[in-house]
């Protein structure tokens, strides 16, 4: 084997984020730039000689190249085999469903998941552990330093593989195993979902429309909804994956999923519309003129999760962000099984999935997943609701507007200040970290500090402590408000406010959600000054 070990010098800014580490494609593309982050990756794993690796990644910008290089560097590595999904193509869900299904060591996915792509857009690495979820911060620390120290790399000088045939091939004495990744997910979800049901549902006059925004859920989408499950052709939109996501913004929200929007607000709507993001982890759920908080959804699938295969055995517990509504909460208490609060990002609730504390787990931010894999999972989510549905015969409003009756609402909304000044929101922040202390007990109008902290996590399984992860400022009334700085950005910084009420009167839970939360968002704006921090009159993205 032609080894070569190129000598480099350390970046500084290699620091993994919430998921991954995330930045300019021209950041990446530096002359040794990703050689340098995925050789830390290997030295600060203890690699048994031989191991196996999952890669590919969700199609973007660079996704290829990328590929190239990190097949080399595992060869020269020690590596015994890697499996690439074809075209380079694994959704995170889909790596996560390899890793456990053939047991690799682990696995590399490209992606920068939500954030655009394109040359000049986003790129990003993620490594996942052999569980198949998010390393968790020890092993994220270890690379992060690694990456301060590191000199050299090694890598194969090879030609490159194809990465669209199918089939196995050589890398020096390593075996690249291409592979096609649909089939053992489309297997993993038949495993869990009514699949009978849900094609009586689909091949009847419901009707679906999932919006794959060019990212990567394309193919496992035709495949599964339309090739297995017989919904009509077309039902699929926005289906293959293009390097820019068609210059689109692949985050399924209300905002940059507006044609899916348009569809489902306009007339002679479909009866369930559907999005995922750019690496196939995140979901928004509409129904006909009706769009479900992603919070709310977690709490439908915990209530619901009995009349689906996979769950009906029940629960052992559920796990939610910090800044994730308190709705799903509601409906542990209910069923008598304990809710975990983790701090954001998936990483958070691995050890909790594999000590078999939590079953399902959820994020505000469109993540909804369980514990088939260790990721979040859109298009599991989706066949979820498809699932619940099927058995329950009634729309998506009915089945919300029913969980509300029954549970109660708790009004919820994220503001996202996007790409504002990072020294402007870093200050904002610790100015209200040093008056955290004071608050409690201080009245504003009708509402009254009952706690005020910035949000620390301990492990319940490893004992580990995440600290400043979120600063909480709850009222007597049970309402709150949320302020973080996001850890996926890679221009300024970009803001989030998240705020909560509950209501457990029926008659007044059909209230708009901004205006049911405006005296809530009013007061955050008098205790954290958002608008002369931002410099914004208002949010890039509410939701
Ligand atoms: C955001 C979300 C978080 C999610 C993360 C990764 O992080 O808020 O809930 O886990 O993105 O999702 P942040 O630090 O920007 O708030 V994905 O779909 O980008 O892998
Ligand atoms: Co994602």
């Amino acid at each position: 084997m032609n080894v070569q070990i190129i000598p480099s010098q350390a970046f500084a800014d290699q620091k993994p984020g919430t998921s991954g580490l995330r930045k300019k494609v021209a950041v990446f593309q530096q002359p040794h730039y990703l050689e340098n982050f995925v050789q830390s990756i290997f030295d600060s794993i203890d690699t048994p000689k031989g191991a196996t690796l999952t890669l590919g990644g969700d199609g973007r910008y660079y996704n290829r190249e990328a590929i190239q290089i990190i097949l080399k560097m595992a060869a020269a590595n020690g590596f015994g085999r890697v499996l690439v999904g074809q075209g380079g193509i694994l959704s995170t869900p889909a790596a996560s469903c390899i890793i456990r299904k053939y047991k690799t060591f682990g696995g590399i996915i490209l992606s920068a998941s939500h954030n655009p792509g394109g040359p000049k857009a986003d790129f990003g690495v993620k490594y996942n552990i052999a569980n198949g979820g998010p390393a968790p911060e020890k092993i994220t620390e270890a690379i992060f330093a690694r990456t301060k120290t590191i000199s050299e790399y090694k890598i194969l000088q090879s030609a490159d593989i194809n990465l669209d045939r199918v089939g196995s091939f050589k890398l020096g004495t390593m075996d690249v195993e291409v592979f096609d990744s649909v089939v053992p997910y489309l297997k993993l979800m038949e495993s869990l979902f009514d699949f009978t049901r849900l094609k009586t549902l689909l091949s009847s006059d419901f009707r679906l429309c999932m919006d794959s925004l060019h990212a990567v859920t394309g193919p496992y989408a035709h495949a599964i909804f339309e090739e297995r499950l017989g919904a009509p052709l077309g039902t699929v939109q926005n289906g293959v994956p293009l390097e820019d996501f068609g210059g689109g913004h692949p985050d399924p929200n209300l905002v940059y999923a507006h044609d899916l929007v348009e569809i489902l607000f306009g007339p002679n709507a479909p009866d369930f519309g559907a999005a995922s993001d750019g690496d196939g982890d995140r979901n928004m759920i509409l129904g006909r003129h009706f769009f479900v908080n992603p919070s709310d959804s977690l709490a439908v699938l915990t209530a619901n999760a009995h009349l689906v295969p996979g769950y009906q055995n029940g629960l052992a517990g559920v796990a939610r962000s910090m800044p994730t509504s308190a709705a799903v909460d509601r409906v542990a208490a209910q069923l008598g099984i304990d809710c975990y609060e983790t701090p954001t990002g998936w990483k958070f609730f691995g050890n909790l999935l594999d000590a078999n504390k939590a079953t399902l787990c959820g994020e505000e931010s469109f993540g909804t997943g369980s514990n088939h894999i260790r990721e979040k999972d859109g298009l599991w989510a989706v066949l979820f609701w498809l699932n619940i549905i099927a058995v329950r015969g009634e729309s998506v409003e009915q089945i919300v507007r029913s969980h509300w009756q029954k549970f109660g609402r708790n009004y919820y909304s994220r503001h996202d200040y996007e790409e504002v000044d990072a020294a402007r929101a870093t200050e904002m922040v610790t100015l209200l970290r040093s008056s955290l202390g004071q608050m409690p007990g201080k009245k504003y109008g009708k509402y009254e500090v009952a706690y005020s902290d910035d949000f620390a996590y301990t492990d319940p399984i490893d004992g580990s402590v995440s600290e400043n992860q979120g600063i909480r400022i709850g009222f007597t009334d049970g309402s709150r408000i949320v302020l973080r700085l996001s850890g996926t950005g890679t221009k300024g910084a970009t803001l989030r406010l998240y705020v909560e009420s509950y209501e457990s009167d029926a008659t007044r839970q059909d209230i708009e959600t901004q205006a049911a939360l405006q005296p809530l968002i009013q007061l955050a704006e008098e205790i954290a000054q958002i608008r002369h921090y931002t410099q914004r009159e208002k949010p890039t993205v509410i939701t």
